[in-house]
């Protein structure tokens, strides 16, 4: 039994090792283990984002492991992760010359071989990305899929361009892919530009995508980073320009980790286990025969008959023929998510028909064996993400309210969720807020959604008056 997703960590915790996604025990602290069927999760999920990103970028690998002097390079980017990085200090007993870190991320593993790719404008727009793991020795409470110290599936994207503007034209082109792969996993966001105070090491500015999660506090589920010139200088990254002179380039990066999947898992799983949408569910359909004495040969025939029919429509669909009793098999089966249920009793053997119920729903309903087609398949699973979206939307909603007294935004934070409030631009009104408030500013919005609308753009700045725009306040993760 899970306990109810009221007690979000617990069940959290819970539900990533019941329905086996997760295998929390391994024997270092911050590293856990992917288990088949997390794994194929993983998979799924990831196969989008490539989807998505072998549009216009082109895939590649660089090495685990950056020497020293280039980690060293770029000043705030080394002071950002100075704490963070794990270092290999020995090969076997020889002590190294030059300490090789674990890469907590690319930039300087990248950035020097970028220097040798280009050479000229016709080489621009640079566009590349690796699905890789990343190291960081993180100091707050670790989690399963939200706080690793081996990030295992961190896919960065590194560009590189002409000029500041068109750099930002990629910045909003990777915000429009990331918005397009959390709709597609229906798990709502809000998108900030973070503080100056909190933004990327070595960036210009870093946009941010949080999501609400349901003790109300806030998970970033990635970052978009424009770097302008800052890495091109450190790296000498320089291209010869149309008229024959030499320019440095501008780049983006960005990046999303597994806490994607922490997120799917947190927003639509419920008391009874997984919730998945059908593109990202290892098994799709489950087929439970309901057996009788006497009457098993027409109900396994009509349950293997629906079988093959939609393994040759291409679903993963699994006939649970096992002898545990059907209750044994719900429960099972709606642990791990799988949206869609069927079953064949005697009765409805005898009769051609299949019961269906979906798993975000209680109710069941009758339909025709004949009436299982492609297209129906097709538009139960786009109804049940539409409801697990809209259901997604109305719980963020709940947990969203604006304030003007820092007091009742800290009572609404530490209890609720996020609070909007009008603030300024100035390092010392965010500090104040993050004080009285004992949360983080998120930033500002950077656009509002629909479901936001109601919500002014701009006021007054909730502390010194000044022109204040709509910005997020919570406790994060
Ligand atoms: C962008 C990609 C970067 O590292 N360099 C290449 C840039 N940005 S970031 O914000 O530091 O990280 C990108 C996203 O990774 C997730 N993340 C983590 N996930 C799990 N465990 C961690 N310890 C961890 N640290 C960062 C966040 O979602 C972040 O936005």
């Amino acid at each position: 039994m899970l306990p109810p997703k009221q007690n979000f960590s617990e069940w959290f915790h819970e539900v990533i090792q019941q329905a086996e996604i997760m295998d929390i025990r391994y024997p270092v602290k911050g590293l856990y283990v992917w288990r088949p069927f997390g794994f194929k999760i993983r998979q799924l999920v990831y196969s989008k984002l490539r989807e998505l990103l072998d549009r216009d970028h082109d895939e590649v690998y660089f090495p685990t492991l950056i020497p020293e002097t280039e980690l060293g390079k770029e000043g705030e980017h080394i002071k950002g992760f100075e704490d963070e990085v794990f270092w290999v200090t020995h090969g076997g007993l020889e002590p190294l010359d030059v300490k090789l870190a674990l890469r907590p991320t690319s930039e300087t593993a990248m950035y020097p071989i970028f220097k040798l790719w280009i050479r000229s404008h016709a080489d621009l727009p640079l566009k590349v990305y690796q699905i890789v793991n990343t190291f960081r020795y993180e100091t707050k409470h670790t989690r399963p899929l939200i706080r690793l110290r081996e990030i295992t599936s961190f896919k960065e994207a590194h560009t590189a361009h002409r000029n500041y503007e068109e750099a930002e034209q990629q910045v909003r082109e990777a915000v429009k892919l990331y918005k397009e792969f959390y709709d597609f996993l229906a798990v709502p966001y809000l998108v900030f530009r973070r503080p100056d105070w909190d933004k990327f090491p070595g960036a210009d500015y870093t946009i941010a995508f949080d999501t609400i999660m349901p003790d109300g506090r806030t998970l970033q589920i990635g970052t978009v980073h424009h770097l302008a010139d800052n890495f091109a200088k450190t790296f000498d990254i320089k291209y010869e320009t149309p008229k024959g002179d030499h320019a440095y380039v501008h780049q983006t990066c960005y990046g999303i980790s597994e806490r994607c999947i922490a997120a799917l898992i947190s927003i639509h799983g419920d008391d009874l286990g997984l919730i998945l949408p059908f593109e990202v569910a290892p098994i799709q359909i489950v087929i439970i025969p309901i057996l009788y004495k006497g009457k098993e040969e027409k109900v396994i025939g009509l349950s293997k008959n629906l079988f093959e029919r939609l393994k040759g429509f291409g679903y993963r669909v699994l006939l649970d023929d096992s002898d545990e009793r059907p209750g044994a098999k719900y429960y099972k089966w709606e642990l791990k998510g799988v949206p869609m249920r069927f079953e064949v009793g005697p009765k409805e053997a005898e009769s051609g028909k299949v019961v269906v119920s979906f798993r975000d729903e209680k109710k069941k309903f009758e339909v025709d064996f004949d009436e299982i087609t492609k297209e129906k398949i097709e538009e139960w699973a786009k109804n049940l993400k539409e409801r697990l979206k809209n259901k997604a939307i109305e719980s963020a909603k709940s947990k969203i309210k604006f304030f003007d007294s820092l007091e009742e935004l800290a009572d609404w934070i530490e209890k609720r969720g996020v609070g909007l409030i009008h603030l300024c631009n100035s390092t010392e009104c965010g500090e104040e807020v993050e004080e009285k408030a004992k949360g983080s500013v998120l930033g500002r919005l950077e656009e509002i959604p629909e479901w936001l609308e109601e919500f002014e753009p701009k006021g007054a700045c909730i502390v010194c008056g000044g022109e204040g725009y709509l910005t997020g306040v919570a406790r994060t993760y």
